[in-house]
């Protein structure tokens, strides 16, 4: 197992700093990938990654979005040799005590997607608590399971050849809807999951969002209904892994 971390990165400057610190003790690579963010923040990326050997940027030329930019940092990593990656935001957001929980649980299921579970204290915008509500619900459906219990969170590790097969066979959003789509296809495809609970949080006096409240709830109601669709499609097949999952469990019950 080879793993790398990697940050989705645009416009946070004055945060990655404090989240590289954080990650510089676990002693692995960390690829940046920076989603064309404008040049002054592009310098002060550059030397970031010009002072600590660990860490290489990963320049977009044009912002396209945090999925887009994941996208490129999986196909990057996996170049790289790499087989694994964390994924942690570049907002500082992250409970960064809970990585060495990640790689334990990435360690013991190198097959597994390991999904942070956050959890919230009261720093939490209603509106994001109620938008992630409508998206667990609708993952939760378009799964016919609870396995994803929460699709949106970006802390996450990521086995990058079963990632790749995702990324390589469909559509992904390019944007915010990249991280609860991925979650759903990768179970689809039948990645096994794992889950890392894990706070996050919402400092009043930091936290700079990008997240767009108009344009990204009408990306992920689109994704959401697409998704819902492609379920239709493949019911079939879901139920059948569905009756499959619980044949072992009532033959234990039996036996
Ligand atoms: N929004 C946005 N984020 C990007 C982009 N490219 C990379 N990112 C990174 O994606 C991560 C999540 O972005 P945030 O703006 O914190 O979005 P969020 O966490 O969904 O929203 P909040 O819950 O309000 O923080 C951060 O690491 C961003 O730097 C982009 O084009 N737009
Ligand atoms: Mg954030």
């Amino acid at each position: 197992m080879n793993t790398c971390f990697i940050i989705p990165h645009f416009e946070h400057a004055g945060l990655l700093p404090g989240v590289i610190a954080g990650l510089l003790p676990h002693d692995l690579p960390i690829i940046v990938v920076d989603d064309g963010s404008s040049s002054a923040t592009r310098e002060r990326l550059a030397k970031l990654g010009r002072t600590n050997e660990r860490v290489s940027i990963v320049q977009r030329d044009e912002n396209g979005g945090k999925g887009a930019a994941l996208k490129s940092g999986y196909r990057e990593a996996a170049l790289r040799g790499f087989t694994h990656a964390l994924q942690v935001d570049a907002d500082g957001q992250h409970d960064l005590g809970d990585v060495p929980r990640f790689l334990e649980v990435m360690d013991e299921n190198p097959d597994a997607f390991v999904l942070g579970v956050p959890s919230f204290d009261e720093s939490v915008p209603k509106s994001r608590l109620y938008g992630r509500q409508i998206s667990v619900a609708t993952v939760w459906f378009v799964t016919l399971s609870k396995t994803i219990p929460d699709p949106l969170c970006g802390f996450r590790g990521v086995p990058l050849a079963a990632a790749l097969r995702v990324i390589n066979a469909s559509n992904t959003g390019d944007r915010m809807d990249f991280d609860p789509e991925f979650a759903v296809r990768m179970l689809w495809q039948g990645t096994p999951i794992e889950r890392v609970p894990t706070r996050v949080t919402y400092d009043p006096d930091n936290h700079v969002s990008h997240f767009n409240l108009v344009q990204d709830n009408v990306l992920l109601t689109s994704m959401y209904t697409r998704l819902t669709f492609a379920m239709l499609r493949r019911l079939p097949a879901l139920l059948v892994r569905r009756a499959q999952a619980a044949a072992p469990a009532a033959e234990g019950r039996q036996s």
